[in-house]
């Protein structure tokens, strides 16, 4: 009977621990992999020497287009400029990242405009838009989105925050009626590249 009693508590305790450390790897599971989600979604803080290793002084529009162009600051101010006022930069629930007072800008439609998207005829409109910044972030549009909707008219350019030129980068695409800002404002804006879908 001692025995048997012994043998029992034995056994329990055993299960105890298996119960536990199981328990245990679980958490840590749990924790690594939350870990590595903020890793992924949260920038890094760049030193002010490598940041300016990402700025651009002119964007390149290539791909399916007739007139591949070098625009610079100045080529976008001859254009037709807006301003942008209360501009917000959301994130994921609609968190605020960034907040600016007014800045200038000019539709992505008039700089595609500019560079004339190859279209052979008018059922041609079969075409993707990517804005790509200098670190490979990338936003993507569709040929309807800026053509034939009215996200077209929420397509900018940004080129001047305050009055002043913008921190990250020279220029910023951004997408104003996005439900979250956050995914297609591209700092450090490098090309703005047209392709077909075939
Ligand atoms: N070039 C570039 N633009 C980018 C990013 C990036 O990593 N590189 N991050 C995007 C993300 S995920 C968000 S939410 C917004 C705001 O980012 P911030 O919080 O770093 O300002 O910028 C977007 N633009
Ligand atoms: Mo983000």
């Amino acid at each position: 009977m001692k025995t048997q009693n012994y043998i029992l508590i034995l056994l329990i305790a055993f299960s105890c621990t298996m119960c536990n450390s199981s328990k245990k790897d679980k958490e840590e599971n749990i924790s690594t992999e939350q870990a590595s989600k903020t890793e992924k979604h949260e920038h890094k803080t760049l030193t002010a020497e490598d940041s300016l290793k990402l700025v651009n002084h002119q964007i390149e529009i290539k791909g399916d287009v007739e007139f591949p162009l070098q625009l610079t600051i100045d080529s976008l101010k001859k254009m037709k400029v807006v301003t942008i006022e209360n501009l917000k930069i959301t994130g994921k629930g609609g968190v605020i990242k960034r907040e600016v007072k007014a800045c200038k800008a000019v539709l992505l439609r008039d700089v595609l405009d500019k560079a004339k998207i190859k279209q052979t005829d008018h059922k041609d409109r079969n075409f993707y838009i990517v804005e790509r910044a200098s670190d490979d972030y990338k936003a993507t549009f569709s040929w309807a989105e800026i053509f034939n909707n009215p996200t077209g008219d929420n397509a900018y350019i940004i080129f001047e925050e305050n009055g002043k030129p913008v921190k990250n980068g020279e220029m910023i695409g951004l997408c104003k009626n996005d439900i979250a800002t956050g995914p297609r404002h591209v700092y450090w804006l490098k090309s703005i590249e047209v392709y077909k879908i075939e």
